[in-house]
């Protein structure tokens, strides 16, 4: 117990001199991130990882980490990330992108690089919104749900993606977690970038993450878990695919 507090906080990859960080109180990022973290430790490839993170509320993790880090434009962070690979290829790429930018606007880049197996770790944080722009529907906002652009409700039409992924791969690895599992989410990150070190191709994470600023939650900590685990959990199955 002779460690600093920070060090039994954080995973030693962090960048202590950018915190506190810049996420909502109750964010689920940093949850991600922490994990993701973790599993870079224990990995011990803090030097080899090219972490690249997308506009959306992942670009707050642009210095989260003392890591390689690339920031993208919105919807581009696969590809660059498949480039980086390609140029560099003792790097483990990984692509850290929120659901609008993984399954909107960046939908055709995911899915080429999934179908072309490219050895990339793809990371998206599944929150149902465009958290950054204030809130709007993501392809992954479930029917009903009230949201800045569907104030009636969202109609019947969502994406699952790790169903998506592996049905274009059926090599990849394809799994998802949840924030509020963060032993379990930690062990996915690690198997996640053991399988891209190993040089097997693609390997793909969806984790259920709050939005407690969009989900009105912020005040309201048992509301969100209600709404990750009674209702995302309950229709997104978690573990892997
Ligand atoms: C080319 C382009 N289109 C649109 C935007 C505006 N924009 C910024 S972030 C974002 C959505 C972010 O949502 P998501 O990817 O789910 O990440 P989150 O903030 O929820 O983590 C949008 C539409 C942009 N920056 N660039
Ligand atoms: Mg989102």
């Amino acid at each position: 117990m002779d460690a600093p507090v920070a060090e039994l906080a954080f995973p030693k990859c962090v960048r202590l001199e950018s915190k506190p960080h810049l996420f909502c109180p109750g964010c689920g990022h940093p949850e991600v991130l922490k994990a993701f973290g973790y599993a870079v430790d224990a990995l011990e490839i803090q030097r080899k990882v090219a972490f690249g993170v997308d506009i959306g509320c992942s670009l707050l993790a642009y210095d989260f980490f003392n890591i390689d880090t690339i920031e993208t434009h919105h919807g581009r962070t696969v590809p660059v990330m498949c480039g980086v690979k390609r140029g560099n290829p003792d790097a483990v790429a990984v692509a850290y992108v929120g659901d609008g930018g993984a399954y909107a606007i960046g939908m055709g880049s995911l899915l080429n690089a999934a179908i072309r197996d490219e050895k990339i770790f793809v990371i998206v944080v599944h929150n149902g919104v465009y958290a950054m722009t204030g809130g709007q529907e993501a392809p992954t906002t479930l029917p009903g749900t009230v949201t800045a652009t569907t104030p009636y409700g969202a109609d019947n039409h969502f994406v699952k993606g790790p169903d998506m992924i592996r049905h274009v791969n059926p090599t990849a690895w394809v799994a998802r977690g949840i924030t509020t599992r963060q032993l379990g989410l930690r062990d996915l990150m690690r198997e996640g970038l053991q399988h891209v070190m190993d040089g097997k191709g693609f390997a793909f994470l969806e984790v259920l993450s709050p939005c407690t600023l969009n989900w009105g939650t912020i005040e309201r900590p048992d509301k969100t878990f209600e709404i990750l685990e009674g209702k995302l959990a309950k229709t997104f199955k978690l573990g892997h695919f």
